[in-house]
């Protein structure tokens, strides 16, 4: 948190450079637009995805009859990560978390009935970026709306993945390849399509405070326009389609600050690389209100957390907005619930005013004197970063990793012990709350469907014509001068599908893996005075005595669920409570799973997961590992797991499950009971 006085004066403010600009003039920190959203509010974006293209596009539909003004789309895990639905690592991902495409096919399905040169769409797509924009591309041809007509935006922010959200398929230096290439073509052939939208968001979801966020966000920015610039292409003919996206979470004061500083920094940096337009340097700007502030407690306190978010994403002066739905910390969101939080952004702006003046907060002794703050904290970060070599560097160094994670460490040892107040979590906590219904998706029926569907077009396409257009597209891999976008489009136009077409690049960029790892030391250094605290270790040490070593959890990630602020905590709660800890790579199999059990003599086995896929994955894990290990083991499951699946779990032999916002002492306790019992 930038730190704060108890009050600010004009003296604050004296001495900042940029305290009489103007919204709409260079250094934009006061909006990119002379009249903001006076002339137009910001886009109303909600991300919407989920079983099959049917259903999302019934959903997108509702969405823009019920006041939403732009699409954003969301994949499910096996599409971002380049698998057809009928391959076998994919199986219990299909659906969960997204719509499931395969193919141009499904793409069509997606946005029938939807007019794609006026309504904009985001797509939120990082590992397949290549097939997916292809789809869309093709998909718009074939409709009858012309490349040029086409309006949106694509995510192609691939740096993030191999820091935080860890949906890549290649390595990176392939991958910002691939983003390039995006850019490249786009800059040409869809000149009214952003090309990036490089993301902070997922920082400040994976723990990190606001200047962090969007350091490392600025930090990515820069490698990108090294790596477009390097080819050649002039900053003001691409940078105006490069994008942003934040996170905004309930550090009210910072996040406008934060908003305010980013567009400061990006206009400095531009400007400085030569940039002559102020297309070039306006930073336009997604938010979305943080999915971590959500509890599963209380959960209709989100709507408030929620509102509260938004305003500080539109005082900020954001072009386009996601509100988070009350419910989802527990599932996906239900009609309800998306309508509600839609309805959020609507009230806001057709009701208050906000929208009838630029930069509200300009010429506040606190707001100016905080984006001044806010923007030199960042300035040290990229200074810090610059002198390991760039963010490629410090990614390879961990120290990326160190810092999102340091921060998430502490942030929740401030909740734990009670300084950070949570309402409903840690401070006036309800005992009898009613749990509001959630949505169920079938994801077998759309596995069924989806595996039909890729037999027919198999089945009706001209083979030939396809594995020739995959055997371009791996030649094209080899050759760092051709553009893989244009050759993935004549590769889809022919019906190849998703995972062939990632199957043909693999042929040259192998499937990148990373190790998963976790801080020691920190959470306990955080909670060393803190009574309860030590308490819980006591408990550990106890148990450690009995068993005459300390006890041993393996925690694990299954499936292809990518998020691991929640796995990584729980290792360093536990290890600094006294267990001996070790984390799978994300993505585990079951087999592999049984080999590191087989390796060390567990006690207890952790699983995470955040995909909604967790009835088929802990029970396919169950069944490897045979109920003679499952008897030995104490198994307890955290993540995203709706109530009405708790007795599936158990009756499978899961002794806990631990929802998000459960505290480190609840989890070790309850862990210890069932391991000494
Ligand atoms: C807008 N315009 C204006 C004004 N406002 N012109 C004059 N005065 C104004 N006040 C113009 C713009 O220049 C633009 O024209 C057109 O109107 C549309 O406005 P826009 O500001 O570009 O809005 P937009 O089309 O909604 O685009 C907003 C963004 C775009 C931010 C630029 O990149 C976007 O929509 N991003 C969304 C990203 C997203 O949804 N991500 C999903 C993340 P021109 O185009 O001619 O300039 S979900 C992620 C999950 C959580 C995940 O990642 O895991």
């Amino acid at each position: 948190m930038v730190e704060r006085k108890p009050f600010y004066s004009a003296d604050d403010i004296r001495h900042l450079e940029y305290q009489h600009s103007r919204p709409g003039e260079a250094p934009f920190l006061r909006g990119p637009f002379t009249q903001m959203y006076r002339h137009k509010p910001w886009t109303i974006r909600q991300y919407t995805g989920f079983a099959n293209a049917e259903a999302s596009n019934a959903a997108f539909k509702q969405t823009l009859a019920e006041g939403g003004q732009g699409l954003s789309v969301a994949f499910d895990l096996a599409t971002h990560l380049g698998f057809d639905s009928d391959h076998p690592a994919a199986q219990a991902d299909v659906a969960r978390t997204g719509v499931a495409i395969d193919s141009v096919e499904d793409m069509k399905r997606l946005f029938a009935g939807i007019d794609l040169s006026r309504v904009s769409v985001s797509m939120t797509m990082n590992g397949a970026v290549l097939p997916i924009m292809a789809a869309f591309i093709v998909a718009g041809e074939e409709s009858g709306v012309a490349r040029e007509q086409l309006r949106g935006t694509i995510q192609n922010d691939i740096l993030k993945e191999f820091m935080v959200r860890n949906t890549y398929i290649f390595a990176p230096k392939p991958s910002l390849r691939i983003c390039a290439d995006v850019v490249d073509y786009l800059s040409h052939a869809l000149p009214n399509f952003n090309s990036m939208s490089i993301s902070g968001y997922h920082f400040q979801e994976a723990g990190a405070e606001p200047a962090l966020e969007l350091a490392l966000t600025l930090a990515n920015a820069r490698a990108y326009l090294d790596a477009i610039s390097a080819r050649g292409l002039d900053l003001d003919h691409f940078c105006h389609r490069l994008s942003f996206f934040f996170g905004v979470g309930m550090n009210f004061f910072d996040e406008i600050a934060k908003l305010r500083a980013a567009r400061l920094l990006w206009c400095e940096e531009v400007e400085h690389r030569g940039a002559r337009s102020d297309r070039a340097k306006r930073m336009k700007m997604h938010c979305q209100t943080s999915g971590w502030s959500l509890t599963a407690q209380e959960p209709h306190n989100n709507l408030i957390r929620t509102t509260i978010e938004a305003m500080a994403g539109v005082f900020g002066g954001t072009q386009s907005l996601h509100t988070n739905a009350y419910d989802e910390a527990l599932s996906l969101p239900t009609e309800h619930s998306a309508r509600l939080a839609r309805n959020t952004q609507l009230i806001l702006q057709q009701e208050t005013g906000i929208c009838d003046v630029a930069d509200p907060w300009g010429g506040s002794y606190m707001m100016e004197s905080l984006t001044q703050q806010m923007a030199d904290k960042v300035r040290d970060y990229l200074r810090q970063i610059d002198a390991m070599g760039g963010i490629l560097a410090a990614l390879e160094s961990g120290w990326v990793s160190e810092q999102i994670h340091g921060q998430a460490l502490r942030a929740q040892s401030r909740i734990d012990n009670g300084q950070r107040p949570i309402i409903g979590v840690n401070r006036f906590v309800s005992d009898d709350e009613a749990r509001p219904p959630v949505r169920a998706i079938d994801a077998d029926e759309v596995l069924h469907q989806q595996r039909q569907r890729l037999q027919r077009l198999k089945e009706t396409r001209d083979t030939s014509r396809v594995e020739a257009a995959l055997a371009d597209l791996t030649t094209a891999a080899a050759s760092p001068t051709a553009n893989l976008l244009a050759f993935t489009i004549e590769a889809i136009r022919a019906r190849a599908t998703l995972g062939e077409c990632t199957q043909a690049l693999l042929k040259q960029m192998r499937r990148h893996q990373a190790d998963a790892h976790y801080l020691a030391g920190r959470y306990g250094l955080e909670r060393r005075q803190d009574t309860q605290w030590r308490s819980v270790r006591r408990e550990v040490d106890a148990y450690h005595q009995l068993l005459g070593r300390a006890p041993r959890a393996l925690l694990v990630k299954l499936g292809l669920d990518g998020h691991d602020r929640g796995v990584r905590l729980v290792a360093s709660g536990l290890k600094d409570a006294g267990f001996d800890v070790d984390i799978s790579a994300l993505f585990s199999t079951p087999e592999q799973v049984q080999r590191m059990l087989d390796s060390a003599p567990y006690d207890a086995l952790g699983i995470s997961l955040l995909s909604g896929a967790h009835l088929p994955l802990v029970e396919q894990l169950l069944n490897t590992l045979g109920p003679q290990s499952c008897d030995r083991l104490g198994v307890f499951v955290g993540g995203i797991i709706p109530d009405q699946d708790i007795p599936a779990l158990t009756a499978m032999g899961v002794d806990a499950v631990f929802p998000p916002g459960s505290s480190m002492e609840a989890i070790i306790r309850k862990l210890i009971t069932v391991l000494a019992d």
